[in-house]
């Protein structure tokens, strides 16, 4: 493998390129870290090893909430916002469900056209793949990457479905939950415990005629949110209400962000959060690598679609059939 390594070593020019902020060069390097190429994917863990020293430095956002809630519009207000304070804004996200010709959340329904023109803003979509898991690891290396490149916000969207939440909930500093204006019981996100994971909500369309509904249901999750207990001792999730349309109430949303911000890290909060997803990331990445290995291995691909039918004829105890498998990978 020796003069195939040396060929994937990354060029100086390259990585200066993408630390100067070139966003051809990180597009570039994206593509690498995402290839399903096992020789590009390499290239690409190593471009990401050489930056790894200027990683670390950006305000890592979230968004999520329901379909069609306004996340892509109200990144894009943000973003914009965000320009207009001298900020570099990269915009990623996570769509497991995204079939592999591409199409993603940040696709065709909103491709942030106006912020897609600014120069100091990076906009890439979902990657594909078939596993969460996946395209979750491939996004926060791309995150590494923006970072590297000067991109000091990452806004990280992605679809509400409760594991794909956890997966960006785990890789960034602030989880942000759009809702949609819908007054009454209809409290979804509190039944799914999606609420428990944000760090803020926003009760989104808060214009024009859904103007009313949207006060209406941000009182009504100000006041579901007083019984839910609080992941921090120094932050209570506010809620608050937006028009990602009009960019009303978007200026708060960024102040609530730098709010938590300052608080998390005069209370070690910040630090503490930064670690623990460092070490959760490096455990998924063993797990997705045994579970590799483990159905890969010669011997057990062939045993697996037996022993599930002998599970669930009752022919065998899930345990037994757990140990059979296990046994032979382990080679006992
Ligand atoms: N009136 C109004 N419409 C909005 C607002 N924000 C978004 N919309 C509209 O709501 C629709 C969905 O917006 P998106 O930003 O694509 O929503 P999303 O949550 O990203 O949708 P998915 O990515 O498909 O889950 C679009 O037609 C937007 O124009 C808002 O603040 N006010
Ligand atoms: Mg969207």
């Amino acid at each position: 493998m020796g003069s195939d390594a040396e060929a994937s070593v990354p060029s100086a020019e390259f990585l200066e390129a993408i630390r100067k902020g070139d966003r051809r060069s990180l597009a570039r390097a994206i593509t690498l870290i995402e290839s399903a190429r096992d020789d590009q994917a390499e290239q690409g863990q190593r471009i990401l090893e050489a930056l790894v020293p200027e990683t670390g430095k950006a305000i890592r956002v979230g968004v999520t909430g329901a379909p069609g809630a306004g996340k892509s519009t109200l990144i894009e207000a943000l973003g914009m916002h965000l320009i207009e304070r001298g900020h570099r804004v990269a915009v990623l996200a996570v769509d497991p469900t995204s079939p592999v010709s591409g199409g993603s959340i940040l696709g065709d329904k909103t491709r942030m056209e106006v912020l897609s023109r600014e120069a100091g803003a990076f906009i890439r979509p979902s990657p594909s793949g078939s596993s969460l898991g996946g395209v979750a690891q491939r996004t926060r290396e791309s995150m590494l990457l923006c970072e590297a490149a000067g991109y000091d916000v990452v806004l990280v969207e992605t679809v509400g479905i409760g594991q794909s939440q956890i997966a960006v909930s785990g890789m960034v500093d602030f989880f942000l939950l759009v809702l949609l204006p819908a007054g009454g019981d209809d409290l979804q996100g509190i039944k799914k415990g999606v609420v428990e994971i944000a760090d803020a909500l926003v009760v989104n369309k808060a214009d024009g005629p859904t103007l009313e509904v949207a006060e209406r249901t941000r009182t009504d999750y100000a006041n579901a949110m007083q019984v839910i207990r609080s992941l921090s001792p120094t932050w209570s999730p506010p809620v608050l209400k937006a028009s990602a349309k009009t960019s009303e109430g978007i200026p708060e949303v960024w102040e609530t962000v730098l709010d938590h911000r300052a608080r998390f890290e005069e209370s070690g909060e910040f630090e503490a959060r930064r670690r623990r997803q460092a070490r959760d990331w490096m455990w998924s990445l063993v797990e997705d690598g045994l579970m590799g290995a483990f159905r890969a291995h010669p011997g057990i691909a062939e045993e697996i679609a037996s022993l599930e039918s002998r599970v669930e004829d009752r022919a065998t105890t899930p345990r037994a059939a757990a140990t059979a498998l296990l046994d032979r990978f382990l080679k006992k």
